[in-house]
């Protein structure tokens, strides 16, 4: 596709965010619309999986609480590639609780999330204010959840989005669905050769949310990961949600 249409796809949404304008000027430069999720539980796992799937990534999302010897040097070592491949690091944290306890579960703890992290996942469930305490950090609010069976229907749906839209720290938004352009749409639960697994996970295809759903950014955890070339997967991924991204403009 011409690059004036690829300007206009991401420049169209209206997002004002800091965080969000890096995240679109990284994924015109790499042609990518790929966040890895790095759900690995070593701190060795980690890095070889950030050294691979690097160049091929905008984001990469991290449950930093399952890694079995977390430390500041992996903070350090991770930082360093995240700079040298050009990506931003995104905890999953799904942070649900009142202000004050997330502000706690953000900054303090063994983690200390606010001193290295781009983007936060955080549910909005405790209500607009409860997010405020997200500073410094492109907040991405969960809307609605890929499982099978999840509560959020579209009454909760339409309440979060409001949420979202009215939170300034709030730069984009975890949905199965097309959400306004006032925010970035983050889409998990995407694999090419699976349809599940047996915890509720519920798969779609690159082409699928990118198409149908007019997704942003897609994820992939197990999907790159797990497979025998991590590096060659995430280039497939690459390859695939780009040009269905740029189909999706019509
Ligand atoms: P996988 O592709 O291996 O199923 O991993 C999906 C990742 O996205 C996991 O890290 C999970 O926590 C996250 N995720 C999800 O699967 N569904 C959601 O609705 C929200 C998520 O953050």
């Amino acid at each position: 596709a011409p690059p004036e249409i690829k300007r206009l796809a991401l420049e169209q949404k209206k997002i004002k965010h800091p965080v969000g304008k890096r995240l679109i000027e990284i994924a015109l430069k790499k042609q990518s619309n790929l966040i890895a999720s790095a759900d690995v539980i070593t701190s060795a796992e980690l890095l070889k999986l950030a050294e691979e799937v690097g160049p091929h990534i905008v984001a990469l999302k991290l449950h930093m609480d399952i890694i079995q010897d977390f430390s500041f040097e992996l903070i350090d070592a991770l930082k360093k590639i995240a700079r040298e491949k050009e990506f931003l690091l995104f905890e999953d944290r799904k942070f649900g609780d009142i202000g004050n306890t997330q502000e706690l579960q953000f900054k303090e703890g063994i983690y200390k999330i606010a001193s290295w992290a781009d983007m936060i996942t955080s549910h909005v469930i405790a209500g607009e204010e409860s997010l405020k305490v997200f500073e410094n950090v492109g907040v991405v609010a969960i809307v609605e959840m890929s499982s099978k069976g999840t509560l959020t229907d579209d009454f909760y749906i339409t309440k979060a989005l409001n949420v979202a839209e009215n939170a300034s720290n709030v730069m984009g938004a975890v949905a199965q669905r097309k959400i306004s352009d006032d925010l970035l749409l983050f889409t998990p639960g995407v694999n090419i050769s699976s349809a599940g697994d047996a915890k509720g996970q519920q798969y779609n295809t690159p082409e699928r949310v990118c198409k149908n759903y007019h997704t942003d950014f897609i994820i992939v955890g197990r999907g790159i990961y797990q497979s025998a070339d991590a590096a060659e997967s995430a280039k497939e991924y690459q390859t695939k949600g780009w040009n269905a991204y740029l189909e999706s403009l019509g």
